[in-house]
């Protein structure tokens, strides 16, 4: 297709001799090294200029001096000795992959070693990888990796109309017209750029199923979800749904669809049934119940255990599992006393039902108590249910961080997260290891997130944004690569080697985030933004509606009481270290001090500077910062071709105008209120 083809570009970086050949082992066979081998051709043809040699091992005997590239599986007996160690078979994982480099006579030849032919794939991402990054020689090659965490997941919220929901790249690569697209070329290229960062579980549509969607468990569409699967297959990628929970009336003529009534399980058990004939590695279920008006277990008096354990039962006879998600709080009450606090919801409704999961469901619990904001506190519930299941919920698609027309990166912040001591267990005990399994034996586990793809030709709206794309795959791959590895590996292979490119576009990333956060809501009070569509400043937008998203400001402070002694109680939903850190002024850090504590303008931050100049002085610099971005941007023209030179450009001018205007906004609100002069004296309306 003529979609930009992201980090997969493979320009002509390096050379080898190994290049000039791949050789398949005999024990490396199924669809999933097909795919590793198309890549392998596809990408030295790119890189070099030449069609490599595809050959087997049975083919090799007279040529075997002449260096090549190998795919073998582990288990294989005739490997060369040095292969054949214990520890490598032990080493590996079940989607792990080793990379070797043996001497022969005339130059060096490059093993791809797996376990399972997904290992393989991984394995041959990674060396292009390799190849791509700069000063990498493939001599002495001795890697070996095995993914940290077992489901690295992404969602769709694709609707069958074409539209997405947050979505800021286009429209579906999936659907139109409430159908399956027939592109499926662009669909393919997805499931590469996919599996070369690691993803191994997709669902394709919004977690807001509505009536078309629904259907896509019925035969109407089963056939079509089969054909996205079997793309996906090739991949290593399993395919999930969003279900509707009311389906057993919407679809099964039901009158209820109470998880404890008999006939609505044994409903779910033949839909599950039928859906495992044509995907028989289909993934499972991902579920939105009882939030946002979403049907669910709550019109029934039951419990989301029950609902959720309900479809597991379905599921378990065919190894599926359900992905249960915990942004459920009631959209429908205002904070009318003070411990209607929408950040408790999730804590408050699932902790007390600790190990009354089956083993087959994972509660999905989103990075933040209150919906993806450029701050908050981290989820109180990640690490706190010793016995059930979590998976972590990140958003690429950029809903409250810039819409994908501000530049955000976001790994700073998903490192942040990932890297917060929960105590859970005692100090290390980071959501990184909550989620990966190490912390609690949990049977399944790992991240997720909502995607920031479309139809647009660069794939995310801005070309800058695929970074947060290839990111979070690497994140999920391996939570402790550092930002600057993870940026320049995506730089690499997006942009070339070029020193400049390379400088100036990881200054930009690394201080995205930090810029975007200083000309929006302040010191993590959140929000502030237009409502439903949730792009622009407006401070009070959401203040007086029954959402619950409040910064309560007024003409002598602002920010949210969360405290155990006279707020909503929320700081006491974490473990001890955590609740006293942020229960305390004094400790509490500033970056979130307004997401725990109501303070008067004129109270002192632990920078020195008060609330009040606080704001002033981050919003005249966040703009500040966007000019820089554009002078560095600026310093690349004629080092990235025209098209997505200018096509960043556009975004970071329109990131220009509008960071203004959320600067001149949230000033004079707050210069209004408080009546306090800046120190500086500038401009203010
Ligand atoms: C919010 C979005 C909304 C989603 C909801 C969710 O505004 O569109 O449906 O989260 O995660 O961030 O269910």
């Amino acid at each position: 297709s003529s979609a930009d083809k992201g980090w997969l570009r493979y320009e002509k970086r390096q050379d080898a001799p190994c290049l000039s050949r791949i050789v398949r082992h005999s024990s490396a066979s199924g669809e999933a090294v097909e795919s590793a081998v198309r890549e392998l051709r596809y990408a030295i043809l790119q890189m070099t200029g030449d069609e490599p040699e595809l050959t087997t091992t049975a083919n090799l005997s007279d040529t075997a001096h002449r260096p090549y590239i190998q795919l073998a599986m582990v288990s294989a007996e005739d490997l060369p000795e040095a292969l054949q160690t214990k520890e490598l078979s032990q080493q590996l994982g079940e989607e792990g992959f080793a990379l070797r480099s043996l001497p022969q006579e005339e130059g060096e030849s490059v093993y791809i070693i797996g376990k399972t032919e997904k290992g393989l794939l991984y394995g041959t991402f990674h060396l292009l990888r390799l190849l791509q990054s700069e000063g990498q020689t493939l001599t002495q090659l001795d890697v070996i990796e095995n993914p940290r965490n077992p489901l690295r997941m992404m969602n769709h919220w694709d609707n069958m109309d074409g539209s997405i929901e947050r979505g800021y790249a286009g429209r579906s690569i999936f659907f139109k017209d409430n159908q399956f697209v027939q592109n499926d070329g662009r669909i393919r290229d997805y499931a590469r750029m996919m599996a070369s960062i690691g993803i191994n579980g997709i669902s394709i549509n919004n977690v807001n199923v509505h009536k078309v969607e629904t259907k896509l468990i019925t035969s109407e569409f089963l056939p079509d979800v089969a054909k996205v699967a079997g793309i996906f297959r090739a991949y290593g990628i399993k395919l999930f749904l969003s279900v509707n929970y009311a389906s057993p009336i919407q679809l099964g003529g039901l009158e209820t669809a109470d998880p404890l009534d008999e006939r609505v399980g044994a409903w779910w058990k033949t839909k599950t049934e039928e859906i495992y004939k044509v995907i028989p590695d289909f993934g499972g279920f991902v579920v939105k119940a009882d939030s946002e008006h979403r049907p669910g277990p709550f019109t029934y008096g039951r419990t989301h255990a029950d609902g959720s354990n309900m479809l597991a039962e379905a599921l378990e006879p065919y190894g599926g599992i359900v992905i249960w998600r915990c942004f459920v709080y009631n959209c429908l009450q205002d904070w009318r006393d003070r411990t209607t606090d929408r950040a408790r919801a999730a804590y408050d409704h699932f902790k007390p039902l600790d190990g009354q999961f089956k083993d087959n469901v994972i509660l999905q619990i989103k990075n933040g108590p209150m919906d993806f904001q450029v701050r908050e506190g981290v989820s109180p519930l990640l690490g706190a249910m010793p016995n059930t299941n979590q998976i972590l919920e990140f958003q690429i698609t950029q809903e409250y961080t810039g819409q994908q027309r501000h530049l955000c990166y976001l790994i700073p912040q998903w490192k942040e997260i990932l890297d917060f001591d929960t105590y859970a267990k005692g100090a290390k005990s980071e959501i990184k290891k909550v989620v990966s399994g190490e912390l609690y034996p949990y049977s399944h586990s790992g991240i997720s997130a909502v995607i920031n793809v479309g139809d647009d030709d660069n794939w995310t709206g801005h070309t800058l944004a695929q970074a947060n794309l290839y990111g979070y795959g690497r994140l999920t791959w391996n939570p402790d690569l550092s930002e600057q590895q993870i940026t320049s590996e995506w730089i690499h292979q997006t942009f070339g080697n070029d020193p400049d490119v390379v400088e100036h576009v990881s200054s930009m990333l690394a201080a995205s985030w930090g810029i975007y956060e200083s000309y929006t809501s302040p010191l993590g009070v959140g929000w502030m933004v237009n409502p439903e569509h949730h792009y622009g400043p407006n401070v009070d937008g959401y203040e007086y509606s029954v959402w619950g998203t409040y910064h309560f400001a007024d003409c002598d402070g602002i920010g949210v009481n969360r405290t155990v002694k006279n707020g909503t109680g929320y700081t006491g939903q974490y473990f001890p270290e955590n609740a006293e850190r942020y229960e305390s002024l004094v400790t509490c850090p500033d970056k979130l001090l307004l997401f725990f504590h109501h303070v008067p303008y004129t109270h002192k931050l632990h920078s020195g500077s008060t609330v009040i100049q606080h704001i002033y002085d981050t919003h005249f610099a966040g703009v500040e910062g966007v000019e820089n971005l554009i002078q560095q941007w600026s310093s690349l023209e004629g080092k990235i071709d025209a098209k997505r030179y200018a096509g960043v450009m556009a975004r970071l001018e329109h990131q220009h105008k509008h960071a203004k205007e959320w600067r001149d906004i949230i000033n004079t609100y707050f210069y209004r209120k408080s009546g306090i002069a800046d120190e500086q004296n500038r401009t203010i309306y």
